[in-house]
């Protein structure tokens, strides 16, 4: 009989999530549309697949879901690890938005490069915090616990058929299509009704934590498209008469080298929900949690390259603030300009993104040596460098598209204790190793050079480019 394997069944996974999300939010099937219009006109542009394949591109989508325990948590990484997507880096989002976030995250994702470009999929995954006293008293934290305690988001049969995949690393045919019913099920919008006065508790506190405790199920919150022009898409999703968030979140549009990740998104109407009322009668209420997001990728950034990124932004809202009045985006690419290079190879020269590198065919051939230094072998026409691209978020946008989609700014004391918590703790709830997003990027980079030095014979003598003293700017 036919055998699905992880990444199959990660790609089947994706394609029958996005099928489903089309038909609960219809708005996302627009989005969808329009993203392959943009994506087939950019491909036109000479450089329009040097970061990924049009058909990783087409395929790809990240989605977000939410859910409120450890053990929850630990279920979710069962589940997608059996398609093959790993935890990979800590977001805390307590802090990093001004409305009342209380969820600390995790990305689940393919770790190695074939594997992403099968199929990338990946889940921002966060969990409730409601032993953080700023957000959650004795007592709602107590009735919290409880509820939480007492619901089950995930059938037994889907976590033993995760785990038998995890185990062999592919099922035949008739369990592979029950498990991705059942999982693709366990993320669709329950029709069981919500308790509204409890719901509505917890939304003084936090939409995001009514949208987590409030309900008896998960859903997924929203299924993201990748495009290759997003200012472009921004325009004409405006014109199709969606309203977007007022900005792109992340770098600026610039003319030198897209980095990291540039996001966008739109609120979703309102959905029908049925409301349990405290005398027990049902009724009809409507609950607008979900949203459209749409994403440009670029090239991942070393901690150098994200310590300077960070600081760049920083910058931003300094002059911003000294100078109001001004555009963000404005302002944003003249810092840009100042603050980074305009090219891969000035990235490369300081150290502040990662690149794969490979043999050019083309390398000279008369006999001479090839020199010892990366940077020598690149401008000498040895090798080529190919930029990896970022697979990971960023909790500043992440924050931003939290905050630009709720309700209410919800409530929080900050002069009670935060809970500590943190990618240790995380890793132990789970009990699996949560990857650095550098350390992988780190590895991919290093392997390639490692085999260049070895196709040219340089063995271990290679010598690489280090960051240089950055330039003071403010
Ligand atoms: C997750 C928000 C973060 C992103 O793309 O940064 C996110 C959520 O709303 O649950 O998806
Ligand atoms: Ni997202």
């Amino acid at each position: 009989m036919k055998t699905f394997s992880q990444w199959q069944l990660r790609a089947a996974f994706a394609r029958r999530m996005s099928e489903m999300y089309g038909r609960e939010v219809p708005a996302y099937t627009t989005l969808v549309d329009v993203s392959r219009e943009v994506n087939a006109e950019a491909l036109h542009r000479s450089d329009a697949e040097r970061l990924g394949s049009i058909s990783r591109v087409t395929a790809e989508r990240h989605g977000a879901i939410r859910v409120g325990t450890p053990s929850e948590l630990s279920q979710v990484a069962r589940i997608f690890g059996a398609l093959g997507m790993h935890p990979v880096g800590f977001y805390d989002l307590r802090d990093a938005a001004k409305s009342a976030v209380p969820v600390v995250s995790t990305a689940f994702r393919p770790i190695d490069a074939d594997e992403l470009e099968r199929n990338p999929f990946r889940v921002f995954t966060s969990m409730l915090t409601p032993a953080d006293s700023r957000f959650f008293d004795e007592d709602v934290r107590r009735q919290l616990e409880i509820f939480l305690a007492g619901r089950e988001l995930f059938p037994p049969e889907l976590l033993k058929l995760a785990d038998r995949v995890e185990r062999d690393g592919e099922l035949p045919e008739d369990d592979a299509e029950r498990f991705l019913q059942l999982a693709v099920g366990a993320f669709e919008l329950s029709a069981e009704p919500v308790d509204r006065v409890w719901y509505e508790r917890l939304e003084a506190i936090s939409s995001v934590a009514a949208d987590i405790g409030g309900v008896r199920s998960t859903h997924i919150n929203h299924l993201t498209p990748r495009v290759l022009d997003i200012d472009e898409l921004y325009r004409r999703m405006g014109e199709r008469g969606i309203e977007m968030i007022d900005a792109i979140q992340g770098p600026p549009r610039w003319d030198g080298p897209d980095v990291l990740l540039r996001q966008t998104s739109f609120r979703a109407l309102a959905e029908p929900r049925a409301m349990r009322e405290p005398d027990g009668t049902i009724t009809t209420g409507a609950l607008r949690v979900r949203f459209g997001e749409v994403e440009a990728r670029g090239i991942a950034l070393t901690r150098e390259g994200r310590a300077r990124y960070d600081e760049l932004l920083a910058i931003v809202d300094r002059r911003l603030a000294e100078q109001p009045g001004r555009r963000r985006d404005e302002v944003a690419r003249e810092v840009w300009e100042e603050g980074l290079p305009r090219t891969e190879h000035g990235l490369i020269e300081q150290d502040l993104a990662f690149f794969t590198y490979r043999v050019r065919q083309d390398r000279p051939r008369d006999g001479r040596r090839p020199p010892a230094d990366l940077l020598d072998l690149l401008d000498g026409g040895w090798v080529e460098a190919d930029p990896i691209v970022y697979e990971d978020f960023l909790p500043r946008s992440a924050a931003g598209i939290f905050q630009s989609n709720l309700s209410g700014e919800g409530t929080r004391d900050n002069s009670r204790e935060a809970a500590r918590y943190d990618l240790d703790w995380m890793a132990g709830a789970i009990d699996r190793h949560i990857h650095d997003p550098f350390e992988l990027y780190e590895r991919q980079q290093s392997q390639s050079i490692d085999r260049v030095a070895a196709s040219l014979g340089l063995g271990g003598a290679l010598t690489r480019p280090t960051r240089q003293s950055t330039r003071g700017i403010r």
